[in-house]
């Protein structure tokens, strides 16, 4: 197996690591902490280290009283400012990290980390050629931001062991989405 060199091109996206997306928050995903420490061990590597927060506003579209999930309806979860919206505790998020909100706009849903926001010039500008992806949902906003992510100019490298999904069969879907779109599927431990 080749290692995988990160250079100076390169930026690791850390999508959503927040209080909500693990478990005891409002839309848990399960073991969602549990990919805190392998995250942490990686951002050293990187020059540039991005992470993005789901940032909603109390009034946010997709929330429901009645959450069916399967339809993309929510049970209220990172509202902006809120303990729920706050980064898990354990993530290390260095001084110098870019910090992407979405999901801000009250009609409009909003998975991907480069849905209107300054993500892929903020990359260009430090002429970033490669992202590498993890955290939470594998099947919404991993999904959406490394698709964008190819859509946008970049390689794009999902780190799977990195990431946790809602649920097993839409995790499989976005998986075969992803490559599709010409997402490579990397584990942490190929990385130099
Ligand atoms: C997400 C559902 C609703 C995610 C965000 O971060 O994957 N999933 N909002
Ligand atoms: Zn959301």
């Amino acid at each position: 197996m080749m290692a995988i060199e990160i250079n100076r091109d390169d930026a690791l996206i850390v999508v959503d690591v927040q209080n909500d997306f693990c478990p005891g928050g409002a839309l848990a995903v399960t073991d969602g902490d549990r990919i805190v420490p392998g995250i942490n061990a990686l951002l050293p590597r990187f020059d540039t280290r991005v992470f993005t927060r789901d940032w909603h506003p109390a009034d946010h579209c997709s929330f429901s009283d009645n959450p069916r999930f399967v339809d993309k309806s929510w049970p209220p979860h990172c509202v902006a400012e809120t303990s729920g919206a706050r980064f898990q505790p354990a993530l290390e998020i260095p001084n110098d990290a870019i910090v992407i909100d979405k999901g801000t706009n009250p009609a409009k849903e909003a998975y991907s980390g480069f849905d209107e926001t300054i993500l892929a010039n903020t990359l260009r500008a430090r002429h970033i050629a490669r992202v590498f992806v993890c955290g939470l949902a594998t099947d919404y906003c991993v999904r959406a931001t490394a698709i964008d992510a190819i859509k946008n100019g970049f390689k794009t490298m999902v780190i799977e062991d990195l990431c946790r999904g809602v649920y097993a069969e839409t995790v499989k879907g976005a998986i075969k989405d992803m490559k599709h779109a010409g997402v490579q599927t990397i584990r942490s431990g190929e990385i130099a």
